[in-house]
């Protein structure tokens, strides 16, 4: 998709891109204020969890109001990608209160990888609470330099098995290693352990977690309401992607990409190796794809099924349909900031996080139709 006429103009009057507010078709109001916000979720009670890169946990009002950092959260290695990254929520959180956090953790000789940690989460009455009896549940192995490429977006389906969307650590050959679980989506039970049903099971060892191959780095995973498991990727040089993640399949990475090393080595497209499953949707120039939702509220009737991308890079809003197993962008909201996760509210408001980037951004907002 070409960037919007406004845009280019914004881009030359300006020298920078601004939000282009009287094009949106809904109200963004700024809610609250955060500082590196990475990842957010709804509680039960209408409030959000929401973290911060370099180790808080909050919980935040739809009114704005945020909760002092809680206690009970793993030590986290911030810098570069990393930092504490994804929140969601166990399907009977309701009765069991447990909250599932991925982050990056250090190992030996500068080495680090994602975790993901569980524990239960209790509410005081000054708003806040703690995280008691964490315990960590799974973990990137093997642990490698760098600080790039964790990945680590995390999701239930409707039978309780959660997916792990794990980055290929700015390593490009772990995505087709088969005794590493970088660059693959996993799925495990609430517990961490494996089902025996997964498509390499019989292999055992981290082989045994995996449920699709071939990943970069993976920012977003959500369910659609058929039950499909979609996932962004953030792609090498362009060639961002919008994947159907199917069960033993393989996304070719870095076999195969729309788009080519920073290097400026070129990586064969895919229609160039049909062996390997394509993206149902992917965009060259970049977006630098982060968080997706799809949406099913009231409150944008038309958008019901629609997913939501956020763009880093190109500060955009990204909406994608989708129908049966295609995908194709229809519109994109020019935000004048990098945009990070989205969720969709209690009440079908869209809710999204801005990165915040050399101190500037970093909002929660809310958004609702314009008429
Ligand atoms: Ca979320
Ligand atoms: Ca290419």
């Amino acid at each position: 998709m070409k960037p919007s006429a406004t845009l280019v103009l914004g881009l030359v009057i300006a020298g920078c891109v601004t939000a282009d507010e009287e094009s949106w078709p809904f109200i963004a109001t700024p809610v609250a204020q955060l500082n590196e916000p990475w990842a957010m979720t709804f509680m039960p009670d209408g409030r959000l969890l929401v973290t911060e890169k370099p180790g808080r946990l909050l919980i935040v009002t739809r009114d704005g109001d945020i909760s002092a950092p809680l206690p009970g959260v793993p030590d986290v290695d911030y810098g570069g990608q990393g930092g504490l990254g994804d929140v969601v929520l166990h399907p009977d959180f309701a009765t069991n209160n447990l909250v599932y956090l991925s982050y990056a953790e250090a190992g030996d000789d500068n080495t680090r990888g994602a975790a993901i940690a569980r524990g239960e989460l209790i509410l005081n009455d000054d708003g806040g609470g703690e995280l008691i009896s964490m315990e960590v549940i799974w973990r990137q192995q093997p642990k490698v330099s760098g600080r790039g490429h964790y990945g680590h977006r995390m999701a239930f389906d409707d039978d309780g098995y959660l997916f792990i969307a794990s980055g290929e650590r700015q390593k490009f050959d772990p995505a087709q290693d088969m005794q590493m679980n970088l660059g693959k989506i996993i799925r495990l039970f609430d517990d961490g352990s494996v089902p025996e049903d997964n498509p390499f099971a019989d292999q055992g060892g981290v082989t045994a977690q995996i449920w699709s191959i071939g990943h970069r780095n993976p920012l977003g995973l959500a369910f659609d309401s058929a039950g499909q498991l979609w996932s962004q990727e953030m792609g090498p040089r362009h060639g961002d992607e919008l994947n159907l993640v199917i069960r033993g399949e393989n996304y070719g990475y870095p076999i195969v990409s729309n788009g080519n090393h920073y290097n400026g080595t070129e990586i064969p497209n895919h229609d160039t190796r049909p062996e390997f499953e394509a993206p149902k949707a992917t965009w060259v120039p970049a977006i630098s794809p982060a968080g997706l939702m799809i949406y099913h509220g009231d409150m944008f009737p038309d958008w019901k099924g629609n997913a939501f991308i956020g763009g880093l890079r190109s500060k955009v809003l990204v909406r994608v349909e989708l129908d049966g197993d295609t995908a194709r962008e229809v519109e994109r909201y020019d935000m004048g900031a990098r945009i990070r996760e989205e969720e969709q509210g209690p009440d079908g408001a869209i809710w999204i996080l801005e990165d915040e980037q050399r101190g500037s951004g970093g909002r929660l907002l809310k958004l609702t139709p314009k008429s």
